[in-house]
This record gives structure tokens, C-alpha cells and sequence, in this order.
């Protein structure tokens, strides 16, 4: 599969294009608007979150309620368009009014216009803005919807935000987004949520934004998704790569991740043990489901570590680029903090990463054909 996105975060709206996705699995707009509307929750939003209630028109490779394999196509409108159109329409509009100069540390503002000869930053950050994630998450929950179907569930919870951590790191997906999903900030630690709210309080009166951390975890991925043979087919690369493509992330990691720095082997590896039924029992999971660059059948554990937004009402010290003149950069209307709903694009873009990979695996066209091979893989991990 592949997937193309469009779209500016005040222009017209959001297009995705999903090539290569398996007939006859049904589908429905509730299915991707369900994910739209979990990206858009979360404490420390800012007013834009008021503005936009995203919704999908499905455009195309659908017939009678069920995918025929042909491209998908995807519209997310921007409402916040009907207020913008006389600077962002792409053909009549007249950005000049909305030019931004004192570029933020942190943003693409700088480096952007650099890069593509403008002088003016807006042409930068109408495509660097995180808006771009509502467009992935439509493509990740048709994806979803066809690993729903193969038993493979994905989930995410916030473990930490401005340094306020969680305390619950679930060994499996089950559940862990109903309950994520009735907290404000997507946690399932009560005591640890009374303090994330604080964390982002503190920064809305100071005028500062802040980050944190989400785990994401991922059931059901039959052993040998991925591969060790060569570079560009290991899953855990190939899934750092799509997660750390999303706006503001840091940092990716799987299982112990960076505390593998500190232990011993006989206390990072998660040794074996014979099942009755012929299968293989772990009593640890501290790879996060990934050895030699192929999913081994436990949970997929990562962690993704988000850097507070860059754009603060403080302001932080920068140059105009116009003038060259030391300013504080532009205080824009924008989110205080975004790392629940980061964990929302995580998974979402997760999703389209695993289902890829598995494809590359089973093979097939349509539904049926890869529900049997999945089928297959998960028999041979147990003879
Ligand atoms: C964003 C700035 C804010 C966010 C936006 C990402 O938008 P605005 O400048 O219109 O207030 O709300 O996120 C979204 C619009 C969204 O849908 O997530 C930025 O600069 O990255």
C-alpha cells in the first residue's frame, strides 16, 4: 500500500489518497470519524479545537459499503476555511495580511523558508502544522478497520506530561482505550491525571506550552511481520520512521528502550518456556514484541516521547526575518499541549505502518485471502 496527504491547515481542507488496500472489507464513515473526533480531544487544546468538528466524505474506492481495492480517497474539510479564504485560497487568496516574520524556535518557520526561497513563514507553516494529522488518522482507521477484522488492536495511553507520570504500563492493548479515552488527558492513572492537568494549567498561565509521553501498544501481530534480513524490512524501523513523522515527536522506542542501557542480558531478555499445547510461553515482554526486526507475537510496546509545542504566547527570542532585527517570536493561537491527542495519531499511524508490512506478508488483494494467510502464520507459531 501507499498513502498520499494534501492540505493546508487554513486552506480548503485535508485529501488522502490510500492505494493498494484489500477489497471487500466493510466500511463506513462512522468508522473513520469515530478516530477524527478521539484526535481532537484532550486538555490544553487551544481555540481551533472549538472551530473544527472533522468529519470524512469518502470519495472513492467504495461500493455498496465494502472497499473493491481500488484507491480510497478522502476529504476533511476545514471549517475554519470560511474565515480565512480571502488569505489561503490557493488561487485568489492574498496571504500578505497573515504574513508571520518573527519565526518560532522550534517551528519549520525558519529552516522552511530557507529551504523553499520565501519570505514569509505562513507559506511554511500552513503545511508544517500538525492539522496534517487529522488527514493520517482517516487513512490509519481504514487501516484499523481490516486489522479489527485479523484481531489485531492497537491502543494508547499518556504516561506522561511536563514531567507528571503515569504509573500504569498495561501488558496488553484490551481496554486501554475505553478507559484512556473517558480521561481528560488520555491516562489511566487517576493520580497522575490531577497532576498532567496541573502541568498544562501552569503553562496556560505562563503563556508556555508542554510535552510528554504516550505508550502505544499493539495485540494480535502474528510472529514474523518484518524481517531480518535486510534493513529497510524491519518492522520496529520501519515503525520508528512513521511515528517519528509525526509533528512534534522526539523520540521512538520500543519495549525497555533506552533502559537497555542499564541492565544486564539475563535481565533484558525475555526467556522461554514450553506450553502444553506445543506453543511458547514468555513471562516478560521487555523487547516490546520485536526481535530481530520481525514481530515475535507478544503485545508491540513503544514508547513516543513529544516535545512541548513550539509555539508559545510568551514568545521565545528570535529574529525577524524581514527586518533582522532581535523580536520575541509571533504568539499565535494554538494548542498548550497536544500528547493526547499525539497518541491518537500514534495509533493511526500505526496502523497503516503494521497492516503494510503484514500485507508485504500474506500477499493478497482481498479480505479473504489475507484473513487465511494470517490465519496460517498464527497456526505455525504454535506446531
Ligand atoms: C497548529 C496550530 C493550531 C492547532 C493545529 C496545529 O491551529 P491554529 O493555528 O489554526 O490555531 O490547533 O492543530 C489543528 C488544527 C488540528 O486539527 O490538530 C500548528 O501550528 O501545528
Amino acid at each position: 500500500m501507499q498513502y498520499l496527504t494534501a492540505g493546508e491547515s487554513h486552506g480548503a481542507g485535508l485529501t488522502a489518497i490510500l492505494e493498494g488496500f484489500p477489497s471487500n472489507v466493510p466500511l463506513s464513515d462512522a468508522d473513520i470519524n469515530a478516530q477524527l473526533k478521539r484526535r481532537q480531544q484532550g486538555y490544553g487544546r487551544g481555540g481551533r479545537m472549538k472551530i473544527e468538528s472533522d468529519a470524512v466524505h469518502i470519495l472513492s474506492g467504495m461500493l455498496g459499503g465494502k472497499t473493491i481495492g481500488s484507491p480510497i480517497a478522502l476529504f476533511i474539510e476545514n471549517r475554519d476555511f470560511a474565515k480565512w479564504k480571502e488569505y489561503t485560497h490557493p488561487v485568489h487568496g492574498n496571504p500578505a495580511p497573515k504574513a508571520l516574520t518573527a519565526v518560532r524556535p522550534g517551528h519549520a518557520d525558519r529552516t522552511g523558508c530557507v529551504k523553499y526561497d520565501f519570505a514569509d513563514a505562513r507559506m511554511v507553516l500552513e503545511r508544517a502544522s500538525a492539522r496534517e494529522t487529522a488527514a493520517r488518522v482517516a487513512v490509519g482507521a481504514v487501516c484499523r478497520r481490516l486489522l479489527e477484522m485479523l484481531g489485531i488492536c492497537i491502543a494508547s495511553h499518556v504516561t506522561n506530561i511536563g514531567g507528571a507520570k503515569s504509573d500504569m504500563h498495561p501488558l496488553t492493548a484490551a481496554d486501554v482505550n475505553e478507559q484512556a479515552d473517558k480521561s481528560a488527558v488520555r491516562t489511566l492513572c487517576a493520580r497522575a491525571e490531577k497532576e498532567m492537568i496541573a502541568a498544562i494549567d501552569s503553562a496556560i498561565q505562563t503563556g508556555d506550552t508542554v510535552g510528554g509521553e504516550v505508550e502505544l501498544l499493539i495485540d494480535g501481530v502474528p510472529a514474523g511481520v518484518g524481517s531480518y534480513v535486510h534493513y529497510d524490512r524491519k518492522l520496529d524501523a520501519v515503525l520508528a520512521g512513521h511515528l517519528m513523522s509525526v509533528q512534534a515527536v522526539k523520540s521512538v522506542s520500543f519495549g525497555l528502550g533506552e533502559h537497555a542501557a542499564y541492565v544486564r542480558g539475563s535481565q533484558m531478555h525475555d526467556q522461554m518456556y514450553p506450553l502444553p499445547s506445543g506453543g511458547i510461553e514468555r513471562r516478560t515482554n521487555r523487547a516490546g514484541g520485536i526481535e530481530g526486526g520481525m514481530s515475535n507475537g507478544e503485545t508491540i510496546v513503544s514508547r513516543i516521547v513529544v516535545k512541548p509545542i513550539p509555539t508559545l504566547m510568551q514568545g521565545l527570542q528570535t529574529v525577524d526575518i524581514a527586518t533582522r532585527q532581535a523580536v520575541t517570536a509571533h504568539p499565535e493561537r494554538s494548542d498548550y499541549c497536544a500528547v493526547p491527542a499525539a497518541g491518537v495519531v500514534a495509533e493511526n499511524v500505526a496502523a497503516f505502518a503494521v497492516l503494510n508490512e503484514l500485507l508485504k506478508v500474506t500477499g493478497g488483494d482481498d479480505f479473504h485471502t489475507v484473513a487465511r494467510r494470517v490465519a496460517e502464520m498464527r497456526q505455525r507459531a504454535v506446531k
